[in-house]
């Protein structure tokens, strides 16, 4: 694929203009010049990728493809519309035409095929299809309960449920505690977080953090610390800066969000991380961490600026749900939990794949592994992981990939 990209800017100036146009007089203002697009890696993680998203058009429809090829458990065609939305996202401006997207990596025919849907017809009928579709209304309605996923969704569907209402009136169903949170708190944490509400979120964990332990390491990561504006949660990660000192931290935070009277659901998970086992660990998206998916209570006057809470208009209750997630590594995999945690998917995807494909090493959210020197690369800071890998640093505000 690197010749092929190599080889493409020459194909592109051998295009001829259309008929009586002279190019160089004037410029088609539609289609950006094929300069723009050349270079782009195929891996996210050798591309910058703002929150600026110019091809919102293609790339919600490729995510909802995607998506709903992973409710048929269609894994190719999943991670080819998002390997495809992802490479759309990282472009500094819109697509005007296909012309434009010729050598780009990424982008198969049937990708290609869609956007030339959006491009004449201005949507696609295709995803128009499958939103209609009563299978995948159900399935995404489903999996947007917390606690429920594609198998229990897909479960719920064969059985002939078809809404929310149904789910709860079902005698025979035994919905776990999770779930029963995620419909208790339904209409609130399927809201949108905002960056205000995260701030805010930030403060109660950073007081609960510190007065607990006032020398632990705390940080803002996920969406919110690439500089998304809104996001479905806010995740943090916390650890002590002496090894082993993390260990109990999360319980004691937990007990006093309790005390605080904001704990509204609290799922823990004790650590599974064992270092006798590394490398040979499974490098795979989970991570051993202990863990925490919490549901907080956060009041109004908590949140800065005039728009306070995310509410529905006539919601006067002064507060809302919100879901978060603590996650405590120990302080030696700080900076591989805080690159992985960080995001987003599709960059930690590529980051692994990198790795693998490109430098013969193993990346996860706890360590890095050089398979050639058998031996883990250490490192205390993200910057060191990028470059151990070899690899030009990329901003956690250029990782929306
Ligand atoms: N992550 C991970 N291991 C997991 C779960 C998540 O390494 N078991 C990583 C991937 C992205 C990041 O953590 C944050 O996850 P999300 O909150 O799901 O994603 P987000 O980018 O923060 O998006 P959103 O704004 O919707 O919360
Ligand atoms: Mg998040």
């Amino acid at each position: 694929t690197d010749s092929m990209r190599e080889g493409r800017p020459v194909r592109e100036e051998l295009v001829p203009p259309p008929v009586g146009v002279d190019a160089s007089v004037t410029p088609n203002p539609n289609c950006s010049p094929p300069t723009a697009v050349a270079n782009v890696s195929q891996y996210a993680c050798q591309r910058r990728t703002t929150t600026e998203n110019h091809n919102k058009i293609f790339t919600d429809v490729m995510e909802e493809l995607a998506e709903s090829s992973e409710f048929n458990e269609s894994k190719g065609p999943c991670l080819a519309f998002r390997q495809a939305a992802s490479v759309l996202k990282s472009l500094p401006s819109a697509v005007h035409c296909l012309e434009a997207i010729q050598g780009l990596p990424c982008l198969g025919e049937h990708t290609k095929a869609v956007m030339e849907e959006i491009l004449t017809f201005g949507r696609s009928f295709k995803v128009e299809e499958i939103r209609c579709d009563e299978r995948y209304q159900a399935l995404k309605l489903f999996t947007s309960v917390f606690g429920v996923g594609p198998k229990t969704a897909e479960k719920w569907y064969r059985r002939g449920l078809r809404s929310l209402q149904e789910i709860l009136t079902e005698p025979n169903i035994q919905l776990n505690r999770m779930q029963r949170a995620g419909f208790l708190y339904y209409s609130d944490i399927s809201k949108a977080v905002s960056k205000a509400e995260a701030k805010a979120l930030g403060c109660i964990i950073e007081e609960t953090v510190h007065w607990i332990a006032p020398d632990a390491i705390l940080a803002l990561t996920g969406g919110f610390r690439r500089g998304k504006e809104y996001g479905h949660d806010v995740d943090f990660l916390l650890t002590m800066p002496e090894m082993g000192k993390e260990e109990g931290l999360l319980l004691h935070v937990i007990d006093r969000l309790k005390d605080q009277g904001i704990l509204l659901y609290c799922e823990y998970q004790g650590s599974t991380f064992d270092v006798s086992k590394l490398p040979s660990c499974r490098f795979e998206d989970m991570d051993c961490f202990q863990k925490c998916f919490l549901i907080l209570r956060l009041e109004q006057g908590q949140v800065e600026g005039e728009r306070g809470l995310q509410r529905d208009p006539g919601d006067s209750r002064g507060w809302r749900a919100v879901r978060v997630d603590l996650v405590a590594p120990p302080v030696d995999c700080y900076a591989f939990a805080l690159l992985g945690w960080t995001g987003s998917r599709q960059f930690g995807r590529d980051l692994r794949t990198f790795a693998q494909k490109e430098r013969q090493m193993l990346l996860d959210n706890h360590a890095l592994y050089d398979k050639t020197k058998k031996l883990c690369l250490l490192a205390t800071t993200e910057e060191e992981i990028f470059a151990h890998l070899g690899l030009e640093y990329v901003e956690p505000w250029q990782r929306n990939a």
